[in-house]
């Protein structure tokens, strides 16, 4: 039965019959106007009891002269301030464990999971049971958009400990009734394990990150299996950009012949799935009646027009252990007003989420996304599985360099001219010059998780120039 409370309430038994495309039609098409206005209403209950409950965002509005009561609209919605992840972070190491966001009694806490935190500090998601569900209904409910139905073997190719990712996945093919089969990645030697059980166990779906499934791709390949063997009806992703990347997905696509949806936001923002495809084309949709996102101005943080790029900003609407409420992604995307075309009234992202603004560099007065310069050099014939992106100040410019690995088929007297040809379409979509350099297959490293390309010598050149030169007078 289709249910939309706060606090959100599930009716656990409810499963849509098989031929049936929404989960929830009436919350998935409704008119996006009318939609809004509940979602005005349903923001003023959940600040109302941030509020109540949550002397982080008591703090933080009140300086800003802001009240609940006072947000009356959607456009009230928008003078909101945002919440960075480093907040977030100062305030769990003031108050531990879980922040003055909390707003539930830590022993209601049932799940605990977290960031990765490769630097600093990482910060704890700490869930409680209600949230746990409504998080697996809302994951059942995009994935059964994703044509994913109870006779799918759903395999979680991610890893299985601190990363949201992979519980959403998990929690929501379990809610879904699918078979779920949590293998993870990772570990040493793994991957041929994963292509072997894949086979072995029929599993219909995949869930990963872009990265891996190349990754997963070339293993099969090493061992003699063609990927599109493995039988992989469907292919879902999250973590980095790459399934709304047209030649990511083209090679995905082509290498496990199978349907590939995009799906991802942040994990403080369970279900992350809320943004996530529908059909199966490039792109995510946001699902607004779940998480309210905004693609906003990433200076003043109000909402940019359909069309128009910028960076977004979630509101979650059924979490009540942590509620992010404007919480910044500092990611990039360009998103399209709402269409019933699409099957679902919710705003769409054509290309999905394709850069982070901290990721973004400046090559002779150009913007560069790494996910742009992926797009180009993954489409060369010929091209090795990986590449580097090396950013490098020789003189007073900035320098491009892309090493990219080749096939190792490719005669390497065309080499000169292979690069050559990489480089004139760097400089003709992008208006960058770089320098194309041919290497080895196998020269980087491949990742099971989510890939780092860019190299940026220029943080390196600055840390040095900082310093003072030995003897130097100060
Ligand atoms: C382009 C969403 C989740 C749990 O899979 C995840 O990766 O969360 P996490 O580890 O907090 O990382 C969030 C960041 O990953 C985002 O800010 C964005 O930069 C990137 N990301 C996640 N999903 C996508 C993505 N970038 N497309 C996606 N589908």
């Amino acid at each position: 039965m289709e249910q939309w409370t706060w606090p959100p309430r599930y009716d656990e038994t409810y499963r849509p019959p098989e031929g049936q495309t929404h989960w929830f039609p009436r919350r998935e098409t409704m008119p996006a106007e009318q939609r809004d206005e509940l979602i005005a209403a349903r923001i003023r209950e959940v600040m109302a009891y941030a509020w109540d409950n949550a002397p982080f965002y008591r703090r933080k509005w009140d300086e800003a002269g802001i009240h609940p009561s006072s947000v009356r609209t959607l456009a009230d919605f928008e003078k909101v301030p945002v919440v960075r992840k480093e907040e977030l972070r100062a305030d769990q190491a003031a108050n531990e464990p879980f922040g003055s966001y909390l707003c539930v009694p830590p022993d209601q806490v049932k799940h605990i999971n977290g960031t990765s935190g490769t630097t600093g500090r990482p910060t704890a998601f700490g869930i409680a049971e209600r949230d746990w569900r409504s998080v697996a209904n809302a994951h059942a409910r995009v994935m059964w958009a994703m044509g994913i139905r109870p006779s799918d073997t759903v395999l979680v190719a991610s890893p299985l400990s601190l990363y949201w990712g992979s519980w959403g996945a998990y929690t929501g093919a379990e809610r879904l009734g699918a078979r779920v089969f949590p293998f993870g990645a990772g570990t040493p030697g793994q991957s041929a394990r994963t292509v072997r059980w894949i086979r072995q166990m029929g599993v219909s779906v995949f869930y990963g990150t872009p990265s891996y499934a190349l990754r997963l791709a070339e293993v099969a390949e090493d061992e003699g299996i063609d990927p599109a063997s493995l039988g992989l009806r469907a292919m879902f992703f999250s973590g980095e950009p790459g399934a709304s990347i047209p030649t990511i997905r083209a090679r995905i696509t082509g290498l496990f012949q199978a349907e590939v949806y995009d799906s991802g936001s942040m994990a403080e923002v369970a279900p992350w799935m809320h943004l996530g495809a529908a059909a199966n084309e490039p792109g995510v949709l946001c699902w607004q009646d779940l998480v309210y996102t905004e693609v906003c101005d990433p200076a003043g943080h109000r909402r940019v027009p359909y069309g128009a790029e910028g960076t977004p900003v979630y509101t979650t609407l059924e979490r009540t252990s942590q509620p992010m409420i404007r919480l910044l992604s500092n990611d990039v995307t360009r998103w399209e007003a709402p269409s019933a075309e699409r099957g679902r009234t919710y705003p769409f992202l054509p290309r999905g989420i394709y850069g982070r603004l901290d990721d973004m560099f400046t090559v002779r007065g150009e913007n560069v996304q790494p996910s742009a310069i992926d797009d180009i050099v993954m489409a060369a014939p010929g091209y090795g599985g990986e590449h580097r992106i090396v950013i490098s100040r020789e003189t007073a410019m900035d320098t491009l360099v892309v090493q990219v690995e080749y096939d190792p088929r490719h005669p390497e007297a065309a080499l000169p001219d292979w690069a050559a040809h990489i480089s004139d379409r760097l400089r003709t979509v992008l208006g960058v010059g770089a320098r194309v350099v041919p290497v080895r297959q196998h020269t980087f490293d491949r990742t099971e998780f989510k890939a780092r390309r860019v190299i940026d010598n220029r943080e390196l050149l600055r840390r040095i120039s900082a310093e003072p030169l030995p003897g130097s007078a100060r």
